[in-house]
């Protein structure tokens, strides 16, 4: 049985890296992401596959324009005209911020379309294809309002809050796992943030991240595969590969913190393992899987420092002449001390960045008195309450907050209680601008696995 899981489509996003195309009056990012889901869509049907799984998150926002939610449904409609059974699962961009269901997706079941199952509850489906049945348990991202009332979150720290999320949630998945067919392959499909770190070990870190879901929870005997979506930097969380849990990724790059990163889908294959009775296998079905690239537009950072340069100029231009430019989304980022400014022209770099798909420029003055800023933090103090002390000190500007700063700062620290609103603010934190984390502190290798939640 094959099976296509890709996710993180995020039709729509990325506009500010494109220009309108002329021709079509589209944002040129527009056309690209339709073109990567094209692709995805194209394989699976080339192969065909038996099934396609969606992790999650298929428009910035609940309410996409029009022209965008058409030219998903579109892509999505060739799997229904082609009889390829389909998942969507309801991602936390696809929500409404009030209640259940997905905005975005919903229409879908509201149509009856043939063969497409909207995943925005924790359910198991037993889905009919040409190589035989599978059962497909949907987790749809999951915050408060969905497991917790109001009443009760409301007066709950956010680790407590966590805590009583997955207090709720095990018992659900448990559920899930007890209606099983043991003869038949399963697969989790999930938007969530995954965890396999000790749960409230770092309180800032838990903070920062919202609801995270421990790797136990899905690392389970009885699953084939665990399909997961939000994380868009394509990784397997279970090194024993038993399951497999995969993130495939975004099929585009959203912004900057995925310049680096191979975009596409994953290609699942699950075939029962040959049982005899002398050998028989401990488990029915094996799984193999396989990371497909997508063709994805380029992006180039371009970063020099001519802060100490007496040709800044000549300096930057040599830079941008080293880089291939040419259709690619291009950020040059300059640092220059004040004095030089005049020796900049910047007519002359927008004439030299002229060939980028689209490109930005982004001066930073270094002020000669500030460098190093705080010598007395040097990279060394380890103690967060430490730091904010010397920051304070050395901004005289911020003394009428300072006080408050630190208690709030000691509160924090303390996990202490914080104000319900606070609170919210903090558990519903939706990250846009991109934000680096490290997953897997267990093994050096991993220690790059920087993580951009979209
Ligand atoms: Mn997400």
């Amino acid at each position: 049985m094959k099976i296509l899981h890709l996710s993180d489509i995020h039709m729509g996003g990325g506009f500010a890296h494109g220009k309108i195309d002329p021709e079509t009056g589209f944002n040129t990012r527009f056309q690209d992401f339709v073109k990567s889901l094209s692709r995805s869509i194209d394989r699976a049907i080339s192969e065909p596959v038996d099934l396609v799984l969606f992790g999650g998150d298929a428009f910035p926002d609940a309410t996409p324009a029009p022209y965008i939610q058409q030219a998903f449904a579109r892509e999505f409609y060739r799997l229904v005209a082609a009889n390829i059974p389909l998942v969507l699962l309801v991602g936390n961009h696809d929500r409404h911020a009030q209640g259940q269901g997905g905005a975005s997706l919903s229409i879908y079941r509201s149509l009856g379309v043939p063969g497409t199952i909207v995943g925005d509850t924790i359910d198991t489906y037993t889905i009919t294809t040409p190589s035989g049945d599978i059962q497909i348990i949907t987790l749809p991202w999951i915050d408060r309002s969905t497991l917790l009332t109001r009443e009760i979150s409301a007066s709950l720290s956010i680790l407590e809050v966590n805590q009583l999320l997955l207090d709720k949630l095990q018992p659900r998945i448990e559920g899930e796992i007890r209606k099983l067919n043991p003869a038949l392959p399963t697969i989790v499909l999930a938007h969530l943030m995954a965890d396999n770190a000790t749960l409230g070990a770092e309180k800032l870190l838990a903070v920062g991240r919202g609801f995270t879901i421990p790797l136990s929870f899905l690392t389970r005997d009885c699953f084939d595969y665990v399909a997961l979506g939000h994380v868009h930097r394509h990784q397997n969380l279970n090194k024993t590969n038993d399951p497999a849990v995969v993130y495939p990724g975004s099929i585009e790059r959203v912004d900057f913190s995925e310049e680096k990163e191979d975009k596409g889908f994953v290609m699942v294959t699950i075939e029962p393992t040959e049982q005899t009775e002398e050998q028989p296998a401990s488990k029915n079905f094996e799984t193999t899987w396989e990371f497909c690239p997508l063709p994805v537009r380029e992006f180039r950072t371009i970063k020099i420092d001519v802060s100490e340069s007496e040709q800044p100029q000549v300096d930057i231009e040599k830079a941008i002449a080293k880089v291939e430019i040419a259709d690619v989304v291009v950020r040059l980022i300059y640092q220059l001390s004040p004095d030089r400014v005049e020796l900049v022209n910047t007519a002359a770099l927008h004439e030299a960045l002229s060939a980028a798909h689209h490109y930005t420029i982004q001066a930073e003055l270094i002020s000669q008195l500030s460098r190093p800023r705080l010598p007395e933090l040097g990279c060394s103090v380890g103690d967060p309450m430490v730091a904010l002390s010397t920051y304070l000190e050395n901004r005289p500007d911020l003394e009428s907050i300072a006080k408050a700063m630190i208690a709030a700062a000691n509160e924090l620290m303390a996990g202490d209680r914080l104000s319900a609103d606070l609170a919210a603010d903090l558990v519903l934190l939706d990250i846009e601008s991109s934000t680096d984390l490290e997953i897997d502190r267990s093994s050096p290798k991993d220690a790059d696995a920087q993580l951009t939640l979209l």
